[in-house]
């Protein structure tokens, strides 16, 4: 087993990563930019070195300083959190060069499954459904208009490099087409470098379910059953829950088995997500694969009783896994919410420092922490501050809980989500399982009109 891994991350899951070293014996090297000096996660790692500015560019995406401060820090191993370098295929191959372990899977599976037409691609030849659209990258305006006629409007038109909504938008004729096509695929060009645009049939009224998976490379997957994630607020989550008050034993059971086809027919190694879009008959889609552990990944752990940052780790000093699919269930229910620093109405960010921040602890309550009681909240990375993670017998204890646990939330000095949280958390429709991918548009928007 590695002796001691340097974490390529910051705040709440650069601790999250600390605290499964520590129980298993492992050293741990965190790095911090000039804006994190403070953070809680510099302090829990055994080592911590600073790498640079504030600004992204100049800290966490610097590879070549990340790469040097593992050289100089003898860590064995890479542990990427998510976002920034996580999917980035080139930063995996560098890792490998330099002789250190990247947690994560092979570079070239991050390289294909970042390109959402060769991911479909892949998916198609898995026998996994994907939903219907073009195979291949859109040559022109032209092309698209005869592939959605094709299909039938209304079509998404996506960005082969997006993801997160970027470069995306819905059309319900050849003139939204035409008027869509060039501004979309421009945006995709000077966000991603990739302008290459690709067509699907549009999902109505989707659910976002998405499958948890863990592949060893040696041809042993299983899959940690689902998390519906559909409360989101221009394509950023606010609230998952596992296991999905919607889908069926029947569904949840395809859509398991597979997650577990895809996982193989790549020969997959870590621990892995598939994105489903699942319509209002339960049909379900294959929308995108991450290739690394999820924010989310707490309500998984929490119903299965694994260890996911565990089990990336043994994955990547080469354990096959030690269970198999008859070994796993799901036990009771978990709920995440996202705290995060922004204005509860009109989702800016806000900066600013925390005068006070005490989070309610007690039976089924979980806090993942980015910050602690004096810190301030820079604008530099993602406002997301906190995550509040409870587990109850059932989704009816949860909610309880969770309802409970915002009520003790205490963050102050700087606006947060929090009462849209209670809002949501507290409404009849979420409470009965009502989870469409619109709720926030829906009932949290209006509901703010009638204050
Ligand atoms: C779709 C869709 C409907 N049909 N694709 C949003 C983020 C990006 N990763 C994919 N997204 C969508 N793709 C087809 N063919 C609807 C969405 C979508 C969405 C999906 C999940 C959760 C929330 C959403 C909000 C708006 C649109």
């Amino acid at each position: 087993m590695f002796t001691k891994i340097l974490i390529a991350n910051r705040g709440e899951i650069a601790a999250r990563i600390i605290r499964t070293c520590k129980k298993m014996g492992i050293n741990t090297v965190a790095v911090y930019s000039e804006a994190d000096e403070d953070a809680p996660y510099v302090k829990q790692a055994d080592e911590s070195f600073l790498i640079g500015k504030p600004r992204v560019n100049e800290s966490y995406l610097n590879i070549e300083k990340i790469l040097d401060t593992a050289r100089k820090s003898g860590a064995e191993a890479i542990h990427p959190g998510y976002g920034l370098l996580s999917e980035n295929a080139g930063f995996a191959r560098k890792c490998r060069e330099a002789g250190l372990t990247f947690i994560g899977p092979s570079s070239d599976v991050i390289a294909k499954m970042g390109d959402k037409v060769a991911a479909r691609q892949a998916m198609k030849e898995a026998g996994v459904p994907i939903v219907p659209g073009t195979d291949q990258a859109l040559k022109d305006v032209e092309e698209a208009k005869a592939y959605a006629n094709e299909f039938g409007y209304p079509v998404m038109l996506k960005a082969a490099a997006g993801g997160g909504g970027i470069g995306m938008q819905a059309v319900k004729n050849d003139q939204e087409l035409e008027k869509a096509f060039e501004g979309n695929s421009k945006r995709a060009a000077s966000f991603f470098g990739d302008g290459t645009m690709f067509l699907e049939k549009q999902i109505l009224n989707p659910r976002h379910i998405e499958i948890q998976v863990l592949g060893d490379g040696f041809g042993n997957a299983v899959h940690l059953f689902e998390r519906e994630c559909s409360i989101q607020r221009r394509h950023q989550k606010v609230l998952e829950e596992a296991p999905s008050p919607f889908i069926s034993q029947k569904t949840r059971d395809e859509m398991g088995n597979k997650a577990v086809q895809a996982v193989k027919a790549l020969s997959y190694k870590n621990a892995g997500t598939i994105e489903f879009l699942v319509d209002e008959e339960e049909n379900f889609y294959f929308l995108e694969m991450n290739t690394r552990l999820q924010v989310e990944h707490p309500v998984t752990e929490e119903i299965t009783g694994l260890d996911l940052v565990e089990q990336q780790i043994k994955i990547a000093d080469g354990d096959p896994l030690s269970f198999t699919q008859d070994d796993l269930g799901i036990k009771g229910h978990a709920i995440e919410v996202r705290i995060y620093a922004e204005d509860p109405e009109r989702f800016f960010p806000s900066p600013g420092n925390l005068t006070k921040f005490e989070v309610p602890e007690g039976d089924g309550i979980r806090n993942e922490l980015a910050v602690h009681g004096n810190s301030k909240v820079t604008p530099f990375y993602d406002p997301m501050i906190a995550k509040l993670v409870v587990y109850g017998m059932d989704r009816h204890q949860a909610i309880d809980r969770l309802s409970n646990a915002l009520e003790r939330y205490r963050a102050e000095g700087i606006k947060t989500n929090i009462p849209m949280l209670k809002k949501v958390v507290n409404h009849e429709r979420f409470k009965a399982g009502d989870t469409k991918t619109s709720f926030v548009e829906e009932f949290y928007l209006p509901s703010l009109a009638e204050k």
